[in-house]
């Protein structure tokens, strides 16, 4: 079967299967292109992330350098959620669940220059709809 082929068949199975968990949103980080001291995670669309909504995420971690890594952790929680190798390099996926709170990535070998912060809001909900209740003056 062709590439092709396959995600075409990946596509309708997404747009048919209802009952199937859709895919996580996608989240792409990047650690020292270059070797420059950069590090930034980012939505697919290259916006910087800042807040998000509460959830599980597939982070994509491109790691270019052996002098870096990505590691991301909770402030709230004070816990690392995971570790890149510092002197690997290459792309790999984590799958998180982030619950509210402040959350920070960095460098773990250059921390201090290479880092960022987000905060993780409640869950918005997409299956319930707000509506206004309608009150009927007393
Ligand atoms: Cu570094």
């Amino acid at each position: 079967m062709t590439l092709l082929a396959a995600l075409a068949l990946a596509g309708f199975a997404l747009a048919t299967a209802g009952g199937a968990r859709p895919a996580n949103p996608v989240l792409v980080a990047k650690t020292g292109y270059h070797n420059a001291f950069t590090i930034a995670l980012r939505f697919t669309n290259g916006k910087l992330v800042r807040t998000l909504p509460a959830g599980t995420y597939s982070i994509v971690v491109h790691d270019y350098s052996h002098l870096h890594n990505f590691a991301l952790g909770s402030q709230t929680d004070n816990r690392r959620i995971f570790t890149g190798s510092i002197r690997g390099i290459g792309t790999r996926t984590y799958t998180v669940t982030l619950t509210p709170g402040n959350y920070a990535y960095a460098c773990s070998a250059h921390f201090r220059t290479m880092n960022g912060t987000f905060v993780v809001t409640g869950a918005s909900d997409s299956t319930t709809t707000a509506t206004e209740p309608t009150t009927t003056g007393g």
